[in-house]
């Protein structure tokens, strides 16, 4: 639940900013951009000035699925002359999370993070951390707090969050508020969006990524007790939603998925089965996130030697599960 108090500040930071900037994730998902989307347009409704900016945007997806004002979007490089007195981060649960922006946490005095995920380090001045299976829950029901009524463009950005992080309501994050959130949204924005969103996000793949899905699908391992790790040679940039392929198969209860990254090597964590977290074997490499979905980024040296070495962490994980 959000408390009045968190209202209350919130309403009196926001009001005492003149320059607003508004970050999220490094690699941002439909959660961080929806979110961001969303907030955007509350304060756009306050006539607030404000900015938002990514590092690492799905520029194809999203430009296509949530086209806002790109008059507000700034260049990384950017930021700074633009002087924002306040600077809200959505869905990240700690700076380092935020990749080449992170070091933007320290220049404002004034900070409000508004994020769910259980291992959030409130590194805000205000933090709205809630439990909830999205930021996108978050800041509807900062809304709902607020009396503040969304527009159209605005519920169908706060839709998409709620509906990625929830993978379309097939995670175990799901509960039945969310249906009824949802519900409210369509009568805003139009089920025919809705249904733009879900085909955006679930059905038009493109060919490169199915043919990465193909690779991760060829290398599946399984070990002991529903266990399937896999990895990815290639450099594969936008391998969001292909650990969920590995983690559909029968049988499987964890499904771990390495891959190249630029100069990174990242690894995703994910939990089919409600009693299991893989938060802590997602910490065994530095990460963090979410009982069923976490993620890990290890620098890149050696790909080969640290595919075996993330495989035999897992597999020794798998053992004692
Ligand atoms: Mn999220």
């Amino acid at each position: 639940m959000i408390q009045k108090q968190e209202i209350v500040e919130l309403v009196n930071v926001i009001s005492n900013s003149n320059k607003i900037l508004l970050l999220t994730h490094d690699f941002p998902d439909g959660d961080a951009v929806g979110s961001l989307y969303s907030f955007s347009g509350y304060l756009s409704s306050l006539g607030k000035d404000y900015r938002f900016c990514f590092s690492n945007f799905d520029e194809e997806l999203w430009n296509e699925l949530l086209p806002v004002n790109s008059k507000n979007r700034l260049k990384v490089e950017d930021i700074t002359a633009y002087g924002a007195d306040l600077l809200v981060v959505l869905d990240c649960s700690n700076p380092e999370r935020m990749g080449p922006l992170q070091g933007q946490v320290s220049l404002y005095k004034t900070v409000v993070n508004v994020d769910h995920h259980g291992d959030n380090n409130f590194f805000g001045a205000l933090n709205i951390v809630k439990e909830a299976a999205a930021t996108g829950e978050v800041v509807y029901n900062i809304y709902k707090e607020l009396g503040w009524q969304m527009d159209a463009v605005t519920a169908k950005a706060t839709m998409t969050a709620i509906l990625a992080d929830t993978g379309r309501f097939q995670y175990v994050n799901t509960h039945p508020e969310l249906f009824a959130i949802v519900a409210k949204i369509v009568d805003i924005c139009g089920m025919e969006e809705y249904f733009k969103i879900v085909q955006g996000l679930y059905e038009e793949v493109t060919l490169s990524k199915l043919q990465l899905l193909g690779k991760a699908i060829a290398n599946v391992e399984f070990f002991g007790n529903g266990v399937a790790f896999s990895y990815i040679e290639d450099n594969a940039t936008l391998t969001e939603g292909l650990i969920d392929q590995i983690r559909a198969i029968k049988g499987v209860k964890v499904a771990v998925l390495a891959r190249r990254v630029d100069n990174m090597v990242k690894i995703s964590f994910r939990s089919k089965d409600k009693t299991v977290s893989v938060r802590e074997l997602a910490g065994k490499f530095g990460g963090g996130g979410h009982p069923g979905a976490s993620g890990a980024t290890l620098p890149l040296t050696d790909l080969t030697k640290q595919i075996a070495e993330i495989r035999k962490i897992v597999k020794e994980y798998s053992e004692n599960f």
